[in-house]
């Protein structure tokens, strides 16, 4: 049977690089909805907010004051969920293989995208998100050369619905002792598909993409948007590099700039599509610096938006996700068609 058969039949999809399902219902897309309105991010935001612990020249927590710095600025977070200074133990409680602990080692750092306070990635213009690119990559690079460090993990929270405590454009690096869960479950599907096909599943999966075009939202000559096949999230996108390359450090000048020009226009869409500050997490999967090769790692960024059907009507992982399986009624074709018709020029421009 054909796949655009499944359009309103209940389906499984397997996602390939987590090595598991996700049940989709598409029959179920209208459903009414009478359960919790989220408040959209209505209010207007000021250039420089003298309260705001991000801004250029501001007090952050303790003593600490940041510079008036004028592009990206750095800082180790002031509330680390890592640190260095941990002995290095495993503790396993009553001599019982259930009851297993070890210590992490971590650095945490936190990463201004912008001094302007009420900008976001998507209002940003793609030559002020290459600098961006540039210091992601120089962290990258800083701290993969530090022996206590074997995963990098570059991340955004945006919009107060995904939890970020601030407007002011930033993000966070959380870098530890050990690869964390989810790049472990990528690693070992992209190493046993290596294994089978003497080939990498990400090249594959990028070229299967571009030569069907029906789940791309956009594209350029090194990097593709899609709503991978497999999305779990409404409108979860996935952006993936054409070439094989492990990490953001092996990016070359035109690549960066490709990179900052797919977040700039993948952004803009996701704010177009409700008119209003689109809400997500994302961030990339690279491989993990322990001093190994690791050429099965294809570098990706995963953006895992929550809204469902307007800017006040999200999806909730809750129940059968929870207990069971992640799930979800829209197709990802339907969703990219969404994402692809909208216009790259910015609603409020
Ligand atoms: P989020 O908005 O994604 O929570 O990121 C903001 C981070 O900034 C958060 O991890 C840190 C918080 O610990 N922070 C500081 O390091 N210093 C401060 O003065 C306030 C917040
Ligand atoms: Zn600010």
């Amino acid at each position: 049977m054909e796949l655009n058969k499944l359009k309103e039949i209940p389906h499984r999809r397997y996602n390939p690089l987590m090595q598991e399902w996700v049940l989709v219902s598409p029959q179920r897309t209208q459903r009414p909805w009478q359960g919790q309105l989220e408040k959209p991010e209505t209010e207007a935001v000021p250039r420089y907010d003298p309260k705001c612990y991000l801004c250029p020249g501001n007090a952050r927590a303790g003593d600490a004051r940041n510079p008036t710095y004028e592009s990206t600025f750095v800082f180790d977070n002031d509330f680390a969920a890592l640190r260095l200074d941990v002995p290095r133990v495993t503790v396993t409680g009553s001599d019982s293989e259930l009851l297993v602990a070890q210590t992490e080692m971590g650095i945490c750092r936190v990463v201004c995208f912008s001094p302007r306070h009420d900008l976001t990635l998507a209002r940003m213009k793609k030559n002020d998100i290459l600098p961006v690119v540039e210091v992601w990559s120089e962290q990258y690079e800083d701290l993969a050369g530090r022996q206590e460090i074997r995963y990098v993990q570059i991340f955004e929270n945006r919009g107060a619905m995904m939890g970020a405590s601030n407007p002011h454009p930033h993000g966070q690096i959380w870098a530890n002792q050990t690869t964390p869960n989810v790049p472990r479950q990528e690693q070992s599907a992209l190493l046993e598909y290596r294994q089978r096909h003497h080939s990498c599943l990400l090249c594959e999966y990028a070229r299967l993409e571009d030569a069907e075009q029906e789940r791309v939202v956009c594209q350029n000559d090194f990097f593709l948007a899609i709503v991978p096949f497999w999305a779990e999230w409404p409108f979860e996108s996935l952006v993936l590099s054409r070439r094989h390359i492990g990490d953001i450090a092996a990016l070359d000048a035109h690549e960066r700039l490709a990179l900052a020009d797919i977040l700039q226009r993948l952004t803009t869409r996701y704010d177009n599509l409700f008119e209003s500050s689109f809400p997500y997490s994302m961030g990339f999967h690279q491989r993990p610096t322990d001093g190994e090769e690791h050429a099965e790692w294809h570098f990706h960024s995963h953006f895992f938006p929550p809204l469902l059907r307007s800017a006040t009507v999200r999806k909730f992982v809750v129940g059968y996700e929870l207990l069971a399986s992640s799930q979800r009624d829209m197709t990802a074709e339907d969703a990219a068609a969404r994402l692809r018709a909208l216009p790259e020029e910015h609603y409020l421009r």
